[in-house]
């Protein structure tokens, strides 16, 4: 009878500590399968975090590619590595194609020295015609203006032999001579020098085939500055 109430006793106990087990074993079961879904939730986030940065660095990374190359060829067009920049003159100058123009303001009339030096101290120089286009170009804008103004041409260094600023010669099929350059030194040999730099006469009376004048250099008159379009330029 005792060793039956023993026998009884270790099985309730067995099927007491085996249900005990069960429900430690549950729980274990329970906890593991949080325990990754925890893990892959924060997993994801963290991976819907970095990816704005991941898309981020490879955005950045084929725009340096696409303008790398670029910058390196010295003939490709300065606006092709600026594509991403809205000013490409600065302020107060006026952008053409890749050509950036800049007019003296109404109160400033000066030498045609003075205007070249304020013309290179903001990246520039005076303004030089290359072309028919360009050459109408300014004549339509500063035909509003209606007065005089120096561009980047002279005869300084040798009576005759014209030449822009930037060293080249004038071409003489691209010429827009108002009338004869005559050298004058003025009533009275007012202008020793002669007549050594230019004009253009955007003015009522006259026409874009026909508006250049030599005028003696120390004259005041007002003066057009040219440079190229860079990126680099801020306002
Ligand atoms: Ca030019
Ligand atoms: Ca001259």
């Amino acid at each position: 009878m005792a060793e039956e109430n023993v026998y009884a006793n270790v099985a309730a106990l067995s099927t007491e500590q085996n249900e005990g087990l069960k429900d430690l074993r549950v729980p274990q079961k329970r906890s593991k399968v949080t325990v990754e879904r925890v893990a892959l939730v924060v997993l994801s986030v963290l991976l819907l975090a970095a990816l704005p940065a991941l898309v981020g660095v490879s955005v950045r990374r084929s725009c340096e590619d696409e303008s790398g190359p670029m910058e390196k060829t010295t003939t490709a067009p300065v606006v092709q590595t600026c594509l991403n920049r809205t000013k490409l003159c600065g302020v107060n100058w006026i952008q053409e194609g890749f050509r950036c123009y800049y007019l003296s303001t109404t109160r400033t009339h000066v030498s045609w020295s003075t205007g070249r030096a304020t013309c290179r101290d903001m990246g520039g120089d005076l303004v030089k015609i290359d072309s028919r286009e360009e050459q109408a170009f300014l004549f339509q804008t500063l035909s509003v203006e209606d007065e005089w103004f120096w561009i980047g041409l002279t005869d300084s260094k040798a009576e005759g032999d014209w030449t822009w600023t930037d060293g080249s010669s004038l071409n003489q099929n691209l010429t827009f001579w108002t009338k004869e350059r005559d050298d004058w030194n003025g009533s009275n040999d007012k202008y020793p020098e002669g007549e050594d730099c230019v004009l253009i006469l955007p003015v009522k009376g006259k026409t874009v085939e026909k508006c250049w004048a030599d005028l003696y250099c120390g004259l005041r008159y007002r003066f057009v500055c040219e440079k190229e379009a860079t990126c680099n330029t801020t306002a």
